[in-house]
């Protein structure tokens, strides 16, 4: 039995609790396989049904999937879980009778929301965008969904709360004032974090950068974007960040590079990890399946102590093909064990500390003397040029890049 539980803990710490698996409503549940060249594919017994006896058969049959498959968390937006009613208060209503019946399971199960975000980008209303809207009647109908939205995470007990700016960007720049947008943005930002005090919501804030799709540029355009956002308008200790490593590639990085970057600067608070097909240049939304890339996401998870309250959310669909109903369970059980796989490869790479090691003496020059001062910010030009003077040309080392990925494959 012990050793058994041994093979579970990794660095002292269970793999459920450094995966922290959640499921996502929209793509699961509400997905049906249409495209703009395709009628349904996916029917599903759930979606048969007037709106709100549907939404109820689509709750139970979730969170009988949520069971089965023995994960923790879920996670949806506003108006997945209900629908849309003709006036605010007819959508709070829908959201309410839903939210009731979701509670009611969480307490059954023991299933919790891991995040829940507002749709703020699928009704025509917002179709310029909505904190980012040049209409202020828009901005207003955001922020009232918003201020729902709030209060149903603290109902939930929801751990997180995700802002991922669907039409928060351009598709020309000669209608656009993009400074006065941003700051629309920021301030709407603020309106939120204030609320959240009030209401003594204790989740945390998180933005999923994405750079198109379904505008031609979005202001989250990457990590660095929203850090440098997050910076000057004064609301980085409010936020973490969301990385979706298909919107990575779809700015053009390598797949692990926004949780890299993010993770670098504190601020990785939670991973939708699913994959794109890079080769394409859309959003697929696919379930990871790549075992390097899980490699080494999980690294950087575990180099900075776990995503807690975060976690790896599938925002992934499966494909309009795959029309049997056991192929949901297929893609999140194979996406899992290839998050396992990930997550152990991970691990032997930092217990073993060979690559680590090589990365470490690549840097030594930096652990004293003018190395030591540059790397404090202490140092200056003058010392510099009077370093060169003493020391003349240095010895240039080698990359060794083939090295390391020889030794990374190593481990996968
Ligand atoms: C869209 C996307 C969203 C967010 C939540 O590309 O990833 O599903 O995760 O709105
Ligand atoms: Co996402």
């Amino acid at each position: 039995m012990a050793a058994h539980e041994d093979f579970f803990v990794l660095m002292g710490r269970k793999m459920e609790d450094w995966l922290r698996f959640s499921v996502c409503y929209w793509h699961s549940f509400c997905g049906t396989g249409a495209d703009p060249f395709g009628a349904p594919t996916l029917h599903r017994p759930w979606n048969e049904g007037a709106p709100m006896d549907s939404a109820k058969k689509r709750l139970r049959a979730a969170f009988e999937f949520f069971t089965k498959l023995g994960v923790k968390y879920y996670t949806f937006h506003d108006r997945d879980m209900a629908p849309e009613g003709s006036t605010l208060e007819e959508s709070n209503r829908n959201l309410d009778e839903i939210t009731d019946l979701a509670l009611q399971l969480q307490s059954q199960t023991g299933i919790q929301v891991l995040w829940v975000t507002c749709n703020l980008f699928a009704h025509q209303r917002y179709m310029n965008g909505a904190a980012t809207n040049p209409d202020c009647h828009v901005l207003a109908y955001a922020g009232a969904q918003l201020k729902k939205g709030l209060d149903t995470a603290k109902k939930l007990g929801a751990e997180n709360f995700v802002f991922w700016g669907g039409r928060e960007g351009f598709l020309s720049v000669h209608n656009t004032d993009v400074a006065v947008e941003l700051k629309h943005m920021a301030n709407f930002f603020k309106m939120a974090v204030k609320y959240k005090d009030k209401i003594g919501l204790k989740c945390q804030f998180l933005i999923e950068p994405k750079p198109k799709e379904p505008s031609k540029h979005q202001y989250d355009y990457d990590a660095m974007s929203v850090i440098a956002f997050l910076k000057h308008y004064g609301l980085e200790s409010h936020f973490k960040l969301n990385i979706e490593p298909n919107h990575t590639t779809l700015a053009g990085h390598s797949y692990e590079h926004d949780v890299v970057m993010a993770s670098a600067f504190g601020m990785l608070g939670s991973v939708d990890s699913n994959t794109g097909s890079p080769d394409l240049g859309w959003d697929t939304d696919q379930f990871p399946m790549d075992i390097r890339n899980t490699t080494l996401v999980m690294k950087a998870i575990v180099e900075q102590g776990g995503l807690q309250p975060g976690g790896l959310n599938f925002d992934a669909k499966v494909r309009r093909e795959s029309t049997d109903l056991e192929d949901l369970f297929i893609a999140h059980i194979g996406a899992m064990d290839t998050f396992a796989r990930g997550l152990r490869n991970a691990v032997r790479i930092i217990e073993d500390g060979l690559i680590a090691g090589m990365v470490k003496e690549r840097y030594s020059s930096f652990s004293h003397g003018l190395g030591q001062r540059v790397d404090e910010g202490s140092a200056s030009l003058e010392e510099m040029e009077a370093f060169i003077k003493q020391n003349g040309e240095p010895n240039v080392t080698s990359g060794k890049q083939e090295k390391y990925e020889s030794i990374f494959n190593h481990y996968i």
